[in-house]
């Protein structure tokens, strides 16, 4: 069956359900992005023309959210709890919707069950039973859930999951039997998934899939309006629980001196102790109204958590200067509680990197607060700084395609996922074909070895030459002939398990190539290795696409 583009959306809101707060508050963006998402759903119609889409059928199983695995946000949803992962979902839903696939979607286990066809109470006897669906878009907890009631199917169809997965999962975590020898086995579990079928919100690593979400952006008439009205002493603090102001007067303090404090810090009856009395304190804010709120103000602060969620870019699409804090030493699941058991060695350096390496100044203001006076400094600086939102599609914002390019929502910002839109296919597909089928998408003369210096990772190697990770070119990387090529001087060539390799040790002249497909990896370092590493080039934001491939 041929996929059609949808223009109505009234009936994905009834796929979404109801009754949990976390499921309003997803059909509540859904419904007032409607008129993009239609807009860009008949852009990228006139632009395929009559190619031919497959219609999927689609199980969304959005496993945070049962009750059998605590469902801790939906209660919190109106209490100032996390709302990115509601950001992301509802995008996910309405992409996949208006691609005109056929969707399920699922919040309990007895949903999960009569969907996937498990009679009840039969749910962990090791049946084979067809699956009715394509692909499945869960999470972590929708996995297990899976796992300990498909019996044996969830081992045939493993490869139709996609796992929205925050944080990202990096292949030495993944893959079982190395996690369990090495020492990365994580309460979050080692699946055996193709690294690229987690999906994260920001691009972690590209050994996952980039998902992002959409992020909207204004009109020009609505800039030109913002720019005009800004209050340029006015500050939005970013932190909508009270526990994340606390021991933070220092800082709000000198911002006082400067500018008037905006707060949207979720309240019962009284002003949280954590919130001074200088405060403006919106309470929590529906979103459109905390959108508002940004469009007035020049600052957005941020006080070090949360990490990495949706607001600095909603804050920067409406002409905020965001100031975060960089962290010295970064923060990683070696030391600190929230990263702690999360599969990735990844060293986070400040509140958003991605705001800070891949937008910048003047935008994105990353400084050392335990320097006041380079806190201080920054403030004034910010004061007199001329912002308002970025110009149309730059560098970060993307329109995210394969093979051709075409529209993310207009106006939005959908993380350089090069997926959701995709043509032909899903995008989770696409994530795979490239990376199962080397050398199919992007095209190997894209590829641009470099040997990483002793104890860096191949992210950052390539970044530090302009370039990306690209992991679907290991397997060319992977034999004695790239050393050679790269003039590497091997002594002697082994092949292991090893998520580091293909690999040069110096002391003993070594080379090592990797055993396991499945453990190469862009991530992870060691001082022992020098890694050999597969970058390419990259378009400005457009991190998933080449400069040459379309
Ligand atoms: C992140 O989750 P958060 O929900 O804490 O992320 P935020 O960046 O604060 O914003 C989520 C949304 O909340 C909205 C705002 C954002 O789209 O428009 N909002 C609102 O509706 N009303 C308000 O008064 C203020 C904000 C991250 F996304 C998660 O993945 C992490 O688990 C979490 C912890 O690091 O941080």
């Amino acid at each position: 069956v041929q996929a059609v583009f949808r223009s109505n959306l009234s009936h994905l809101l009834d796929l979404m359900g109801s009754g949990k707060e976390s499921l309003i508050f997803m059909k509540k963006r859904t419904k007032r992005l409607t008129a993009q998402w239609v807009l860009a759903a008949q852009r990228l119609a006139q632009k395929l023309g009559a190619t031919w889409r497959d219609q999927k059928q689609i199980l969304v199983h959005i496993g945070f959210l049962t009750e059998e695995s605590g469902d801790v946000f939906s209660p919190r949803v109106l209490k100032g709890g996390p709302l990115g992962e509601m950001v992301q979902w509802a995008d996910i839903l309405a992409a996949l919707y208006v691609l005109g696939h056929g969707l399920r979607v699922t919040v309990s286990l007895k949903e999960l069950q009569s969907n996937l066809g498990v009679p009840p109470g039969r749910g962990s006897c090791p049946l084979t039973i067809p699956l009715p669906f394509d692909l499945i878009y869960t999470d972590y907890h929708g996995l297990q859930q899976m796992k300990q009631h498909m019996g044996l199917s969830f081992k045939k169809y493993r490869c139709r999951i996609r796992v929205i997965d925050t944080f990202g999962t990096e292949p030495a975590y993944n893959h079982e039997e190395y996690a369990t020898l090495h020492g990365y086995r994580t309460n979050w579990g080692y699946w055996n998934l193709n690294p690229k079928q987690f999906m994260t919100m920001f691009p972690h690593t590209p050994d996952n899939s980039f998902m992002g979400f959409v992020s909207e952006e204004l009109n020009e008439t609505e800039k030109q309006l913002i720019k005009g009205g800004k209050a340029s002493n006015m500050a939005v603090v970013y932190g909508k629980e009270a526990s994340i102001w606390k021991g933070k007067e220092k800082f709000l303090g000198i911002l006082n001196k400067y500018m008037e404090i905006h707060g949207t810090v979720y309240y019962e009856s009284q002003r949280p102790p954590e919130v001074p009395a200088f405060v403006k304190n919106h309470g929590l804010l529906p979103q459109p109204e905390f959108q508002q709120l940004l469009r007035k103000a020049k600052l957005f602060i941020g006080f070090g958590f949360p990490y990495e969620g949706p607001a600095p870019l909603e804050a920067i699409a409406n002409g905020c200067i965001f100031l975060q804090s960089r962290f010295s030493p970064p923060h990683s699941s070696l030391n600190h509680e929230f990263f702690r058991g999360k599969p990735t060695s990844r060293e986070v350096f400040s509140q958003h990197p991605y705001a800070e390496n891949f937008i910048g100044k003047p935008h994105v203001w990353t400084v050392d607060y335990n320097n006041s006076e380079e806190f201080e400094a920054a403030i004034k600086a910010i004061m007199t700084t001329q912002s308002g939102p970025p110009l149309a599609h730059t560098a970060w914002i993307g329109k995210r395609v394969h093979p051709s390019p075409g529209p993310a929502p207009q106006g939005a910002h959908a993380p350089q996922s090069p997926f959701v839109l995709a043509p032909n296919a899903t995008h989770l597909e696409w994530a795979q074909n490239a990376s199962l089928t080397p050398g199919a998408w992007p095209p190997v003369n894209s590829l641009r070895a470099w040997l990483a210096v002793p104890g860096r990772a191949c992210t950052d190697t390539c970044l530090d030459h302009g370039l990306i990770c690209e992991p679907s070119f290991f397997p060319f990387l992977n034999s004695q002939d790239a050393f050679l090529k790269l003039q590497v001087p091997c002594d002697s060539t082994e092949s292991e398990m090893n998520h580091l390799y293909p690999a040069f040790a110096q002391p003993g002249q070594e080379c090592y190539l990797q055993k396991e497909p499945l453990l190469f990896s862009c991530a992870g370092s060691n001082t022992k290795y020098r890694r050999l590493c597969p970058c390419r080039d990259f378009r400005k934001g457009q991190v998933a696409l080449c400069q040459g491939c379309l």
